[in-house]
């Protein structure tokens, strides 16, 4: 357009990027949640192994954590394993289970450095010694940390998370803590495993797939959702860029009135 206007030849015309020039550093979404699919068929395709796929998946997650932290995002939560992923092969699961360990030997000096906070979301008690040991170790480390929070949802599954909570209501009424009068959205939130960290502003998933998997069904309620058909594995600082940006363009659109 620009360059019609102006009478730019072919040749002589500027190209920008739709996605750049959308990109603001201004309503960055405070809170990002990733359902970091696709790292098996990421595998697939290369006649590699499964777990090759979840050993790239975990090296993108450092690129993806320096840039939030870069652009000023305050929360990142990524569902490393649900509830459901025990089904998966014997082998499988062994292999993901060493992979905190193996990211937080790799990562943890770093992400002290850069101020990172890490959380852990999900039912830890089912988790491998090594697994909790690894994890508690990291959040210890980091919690006189106040930048970007680096929230693993681990072992986590949303509708279990939900009973799990009203059970705790139904416990503090019976204690004659609440009033049943007073149980409320906000008392339910209280009450989840994410309650000290404000809802998701924008949810990402990759691979293609348009589903939530029982992913923080309460919390995602208000959400914008960004879907993308790359594999995690590929997944880059630029397709976060294009997240961004199309959450930014939505807020523009819908947020005036
Ligand atoms: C896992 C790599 C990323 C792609 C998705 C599945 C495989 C990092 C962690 C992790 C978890 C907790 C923590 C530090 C790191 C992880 C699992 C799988 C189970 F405190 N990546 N990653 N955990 N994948």
């Amino acid at each position: 357009m620009l360059n019609k206007l102006i009478g730019r030849k072919k040749s002589e015309q500027i190209k920008v990027d739709p996605v750049l020039q959308e990109f603001s550093k201004e309503n960055i979404p405070e809170h990002i949640a990733i359902i970091m699919d696709g790292n098996g068929r990421w595998a697939k395709k290369r006649g590699l192994p499964r777990v090759a796929g979840h050993r790239e998946g975990m090296n993108v997650i450092r690129e993806i954590v320096r840039s939030s932290n870069e652009l000023g995002v305050k929360v990142l939560t990524l569902y490393a394993f649900s509830t459901e992923n025990w089904k998966r092969p014997k082998t499988e699961v062994d292999f993901l289970m060493r992979l905190p360990e193996r990211f937080l030997g790799a990562e943890l000096p770093s992400l002290i450095e850069e101020n990172v906070v890490v959380r852990m979301t999900g039912e830890r008690e089912k988790l491998p010694e090594y697994t909790k040991r690894a994890v508690d170790k990291a959040v210890d480390g980091t919690k006189q940390n106040n930048g970007l929070i680096l929230n693993f949802a681990l072992n986590y599954g949303s509708r279990s998370e939900i009973i799990d909570g009203i059970k705790s209501i139904y416990h503090e009424i019976d204690k004659g803590k609440i009033n049943i009068k007073d149980v409320s959205e906000a008392i339910l939130s209280e009450h989840l495993m994410t309650s000290d960290l404000d809802d998701p502003d924008l949810l990402i998933r990759t691979s293609g797939e348009i589903r939530l998997s029982n992913f923080m069904l309460w919390q995602l309620a208000y959400s914008e959702f960004w879907f993308t058909d790359v594999l995690w594995p590929d997944f880059s600082e630029e397709h976060l860029k294009e997240a961004i940006s199309a959450y930014q363009n939505r807020q523009r659109r819908y947020g005036g009135v």
